[in-house]
């Protein structure tokens, strides 16, 4: 994606999100929406692209492809800035409530004046929005929670974010000469699902030289602190980065000591005391002689602990040093053995992308299989079943060439009583049917278990589908008894997704890792709703990681042939 199509896809957003606001039409605001997704994902620049190349990007019309070249040529649309000056701006922050929504969002502030989050929230401390039509005790109570958490999770920024900027910076920092090394470090090379801010280390004998090539990247704003080994900015979009050099020579003890996690340098620590040693980010150090025993790489730095060198994603000290140790940590699964994906769409659904652009895309990295996953009508009434035989057909032909397997599947919704998309016998003709929960996601645990245990006992369902739905930044999962479900899908053999949709990432590595001790087979898939987005995997691999799954767990990172079978068994 480059930026000015990410800047575009924002401008559509706010669009919707004002329009939402100032009582709009809902299908206005959805076209928005969903314009905004198809800029972003869409290949080409838009400020290489007239009106009429815009009008053909899905979703974009003549009216917003209009929008968006007043946009490229002026910076700015016209009509948005005449939305801005009427709506409110603590208003607009109402938006980012989890849970209120903008129609909620208009009636707090027309019937109570409520205005911003501070406002917002001395309402549900005085139980005002009890009262107002529509509302009761119940709802107020979920509103109050919701914004409670949000406040916990604060303002943590999504990982793929994250890693974009910071691959732009060290792009930026490897131009500068007087950089040997540099790479992230901190929750970023840990994968979290979100960070708190970007670190950066850095090898070079002339710190000065690196710190001023820093502050002076594009992007970077307000420079918070500069000194000799650390310098913290912040970029012009908010996200503070933190930039530490040292000496080449002790450049593995950085990076153990930077990467984290907090937990997992403390315990390495312990271990260092108890032997008569010390370890910081210059290294592991003999007390007595003050003999440097271990820096310059990771390696040499776990070596001296008696540790194998430790994927990042799994140092959060939950047991990895002790398997290190015993010899019993596990071969986890890399991004490289992923051999394909069984979650995409294209626009026969809710894709930006056609099926022989997602099938190119897919061939150009070398995936041995294929799987096509559009929705079902439940979500998306335009599927129809004639269009999706035509798809089929379409994917036969092109599977014909080539040595990638197309697999034709179906991303099915699951109803709030477990039924889904789709008779029995139209199921049936699938390669894969991947099922997933998409509305009515407050459920009590009761009914969410029992309706995701009835998906994966259908005989039809080869995958579920972002098992826990939870939205990062926006709703948290859902309610289930996981080891009822995990139980299950080990019984029944139906793989759980490992979604990685940067704002789902979805099981997580807890649910990842408790899956595995069940017994439960995984499914990395990327969800791409674009040919650009099947490069995802990549987090979702990452994702696995921090859950410990290995190569064996994963049914996308197995031969074609295996995973064939896995996929035709019938289950229940
Ligand atoms: P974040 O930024 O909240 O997503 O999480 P981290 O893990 O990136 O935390 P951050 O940015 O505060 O620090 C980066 C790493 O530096 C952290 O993972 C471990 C190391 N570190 C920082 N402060 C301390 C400390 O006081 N003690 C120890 N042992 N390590 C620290
Ligand atoms: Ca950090
Ligand atoms: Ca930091």
């Amino acid at each position: 994606m480059t930026r000015t199509n990410g800047a575009a896809a924002q401008m559509l957003e706010e669009f919707a999100e004002l329009l939402a606001l100032s009582g709009g039409e809902p299908f206005k605001v959805r076209a928005y929406e969903r314009a905004a997704r198809a800029v972003e994902g869409w290949a080409t620049d838009v400020t290489e692209m007239d009106e009429r190349d815009l009008d053909a990007i899905p979703g974009v019309g003549t009216h917003l492809a209009a929008k968006i070249v007043e946009f490229v040529r002026t910076g700015t649309v016209e009509e948005l800035d005449e939305l801005r000056a009427v709506i409110p701006a603590g208003l607009r922050d109402l938006l980012d409530v989890p849970g209120l929504g903008p129609k909620r969002a208009r009636q707090v502030y027309e019937a109570l004046g409520v205005a911003s989050r501070a406002d917002l929230l001395d309402a549900l401390h005085r139980h005002r929005l009890r009262d107002l039509p529509g509302w009761g005790a119940r709802s107020e109570a979920a509103l109050a929670r919701s914004v409670e958490e949000a406040h916990r999770a604060g303002e943590r920024i999504r990982l793929d974010l994250a890693l974009a900027l910071a691959e732009e910076l060290l792009a930026g920092l490897r131009a500068e000469p007087a950089v040997e090394r540099c790479e992230y470090a901190g929750s970023l090379r840990r994968m979290a699902p979100t960070v708190g801010d970007v670190d950066l280390l850095a090898a070079s004998a002339d710190p000065d030289a690196v710190m001023a090539a820093f502050v002076g990247l594009p992007g970077v704003g307000r420079v918070l602190v500069r000194g000799e080994t650390k310098t913290s900015v912040v970029t012009t979009r908010g996200v503070q980065v933190d930039l530490r050099v040292v000496e080449p020579s002790v450049y593995g003890a950085a990076l153990v000591y930077f990467t984290g996690s907090r937990a997992h340098n403390i315990h390495l620590r312990e271990i260092a005391v108890r032997e008569g040693r010390s370890l910081s980010e210059y290294g592991l150090v003999e007390v007595a002689t003050g003999r440097v025993l271990a820096a310059r790489t990771e390696d040499d730095v776990y070596a001296a602990f008696g540790l194998p060198w430790i994927p990042p994603t799994l140092r959060e000290d939950l047991g990895e040093i002790e398997a290190g140790l015993a010899g019993t940590l596990p071969r986890v699964l890399r991004a490289a053995d992923l051999r394909g994906d069984l979650h995409t769409h294209t626009t026969l659904s809710d894709g930006v992308s056609s099926l022989e652009e997602m099938v190119a895309a897919a061939r150009a990295l070398g995936y041995r299989y294929l799987a096509v996953t559009d929705h079902g009508p439940r979500l998306f009434p335009g599927v129809t079943l004639e269009g999706v035989l035509d798809q089929r057909e379409r994917l036969r032909r092109l599977g014909a060439h080539g040595s990638m397997t197309l697999l034709h599947g179906t991303e099915v919704d699951v109803a709030p009583d477990g039924s889904l998309d789709w008779p029995d016998e139209v199921l049936a003709g699938f390669d894969v049917v991947v099922a997933g929960v998409h509305t009515a996601l407050r459920q009590s645990r009761e009914a969410m278990t029992a309706r995701i245990v009835r998906a994966l006992e259908h005989p039809a369902v080869g995958v579920l589908a972002h098992p826990s739905a939870r939205a990062l930044g926006r709703r948290g999962p859902v309610d289930a008894d996981w080891d009822e479900v995990l139980a299950v899908a080990a019984r029944t053999g139906t793989a759980l997704e490992v979604n990685a949709a940067p704002d789902r990432l979805d099981l997580d590595g807890p649910l990842v890792r408790r899956a595995v001790e069940a017994g439960c087979r995984l499914a990395v898939s990327s969800d791409a709703h674009a040919a650009s987005q099947l490069d995802r995997i990549r987090v979702g691999a990452a994702t696995a990681q921090r859950g410990w799954a290995r190569r064996e767990d994963v049914v996308t990172a197995w031969p074609v042939d295996r995973l064939r079978r896995f996929l035709a068994r019938p289950r229940g």
